[in-house]
């Protein structure tokens, strides 16, 4: 390509600093180094993560590209690149996998040590191919999907099937798979204590499957969940819930207006804790007969994420935090909620590995087996930025998808 080897200048929305708006600027982009990939983005949803770092509430360098929810085609690779090449479509991945470190080597593990948690905003080498007025300007989380060009390193991008329609499976890069991951991989746990050996269940799946299920840590069939927040990760969130085969989902929201969605997409009721009195867990626990066996938290605050620990059962239940949690905040609870047998953990990227993970869930949403364009309620030209951001605000969106 005619571009290959040289800077590219390009628009980018830029965020100089936090609490202010975004600046649509000519930026320059420079070649990918060895082992880098730069990309043409054509798709990039937006993502309440996005808007914790517009807020302060996660750190990051500044003036900063930030957007990590996309999909594109590689425009060139740098010198040592053998994953991909110019013309693939890809979906950039906060999440790395760089095949080599403990979390990547372990089946269990997808925490990849490359992952930039702290805010640091630069490629493996320690530099940012982004200038902006003669300045440096960051990366975020590894891919920097708000802007026409993008480098990221070869760990840190998934090739896709090229029949994969990008203004949809740009989805795929965040929040899809982080809730339908946490719920079909990472929701089912503590195997022996948990509800699988269930007679019902073995008398239905036979004993060989239900314990397959029990290993592979799905949500299991018949189960009751609860999924506090539904924006777009908690939407995908139940869809995983469904696929499980759980028989009863719980949707959590202030917001009623996402009430209709939660129900399309596989909760069978939705409840706002406006509406009680009672603390939500007691709530939940009347509804159900005292029978949650999962829960999610999906919002990213630390009162919901112990309201959501408290819902699920006080021995077998297992609560996911999927929200991402403040940066420098604790958590304070009563350890008794612990003592009794709960499990609590969390999930980053909906505990997939995400280069072998990202190509088949692509495949997967090809051969519909789960539906994108439920979570797709806006489409806005990519320097319409600002206004998919206030549709997050408002309530009104679930995901905006932003096309160059
Ligand atoms: P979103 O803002 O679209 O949805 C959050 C929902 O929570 C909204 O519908 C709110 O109305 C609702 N809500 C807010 N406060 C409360 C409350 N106190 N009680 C009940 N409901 C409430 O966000 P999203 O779906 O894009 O993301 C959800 C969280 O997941 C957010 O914290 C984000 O940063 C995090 C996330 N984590 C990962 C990961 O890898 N773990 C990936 C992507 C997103
Ligand atoms: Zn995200």
């Amino acid at each position: 390509m005619g571009t290959a080897g040289k800077v590219i200048k390009c628009k980018a929305a830029v965020l100089w600093e936090p609490n202010t708006p975004f600046s649509i600027e000519e930026i320059e982009v420079a070649p990918p180094k060895a082992k880098e990939v730069r990309i043409k983005i054509l798709a990039t949803g937006i993502c309440r993560t996005d808007d914790h770092v517009i807020k302060g509430v996660m750190v990051s360098n500044f003036p900063v590209i930030m957007g990590h929810e996309g999909a594109g085609v590689v425009e060139s690779i740098g010198d040592g690149v053998t994953t991909v090449k110019p013309g693939d479509k890809v979906i950039p991945l906060f999440l790395p996998q760089c095949r080599e470190c403990n979390a990547c080597l372990n089946p269990d593990g997808n925490l990849c040590i490359k992952i930039d948690l702290t805010g640091r905003g630069v490629l493996d080498d320690g530099t940012s191919r982004f200038t902006c007025k003669g300045k440096t300007v960051y990366n975020f989380a590894g891919t920097s999907t708000f802007t026409e060009y993008t480098v990221v390193d070869e760990f840190a991008v998934a090739k896709i099937d090229d029949a994969a329609p990008l203004e949809k499976v740009c989805l795929i890069g965040c929040g899809f798979s982080t809730g339908y991951g946490a719920a079909i991989k990472t929701g089912k746990t503590n195997s022996l204590n948990s509800s699988p050996p269930c007679p019902d269940l073995v008398r239905q799946h036979g004993w060989k499957r239900t314990w397959q299920m029990i290993n592979s840590r799905e949500v299991t069939p018949g189960s009751t969940c609860a999924v506090f927040g539904l924006g777009g990760v908690g939407l995908s969130v139940i869809m995983g819930c469904k696929l499980a085969g759980a028989s009863r989902i719980i949707g959590i929201d202030l917001n009623k207006g996402k009430f209709e969605k939660a129900m399309a997409v596989g909760a069978t009721e939705c409840i706002s804790p406006k509406d009680f009195t009672k603390p939500i867990n007691e709530v939940l626990s009347e509804m159900t007969g005292n029978n949650v066996s999962f829960s999610f938290e999906v919002i990213g605050r630390l009162d919901t994420m112990v309201d959501a620990l408290a819902s699920c059962h006080m021995n077998y239940g297992t609560s996911v935090v999927v929200g991402a949690p403040p940066s420098a905040k604790m958590l304070t609870c009563n350890p008794m909620l612990l003592f009794t047998g709960r499990t609590w953990k969390g999930c980053i990227f909906g505990g997939w590995k995400s280069r072998d993970d990202v190509p088949k869930i692509v495949t997967d949403f090809l051969a519909r087996k789960f539906d994108l364009d439920q979570l797709i309620t806006h489409s806005l030209p990519f320097t319409k930025i600002q206004e998919g951001f206030e549709l997050l605000y408002s309530g009104q969106s679930i995901r905006t998808v932003l096309t160059f």
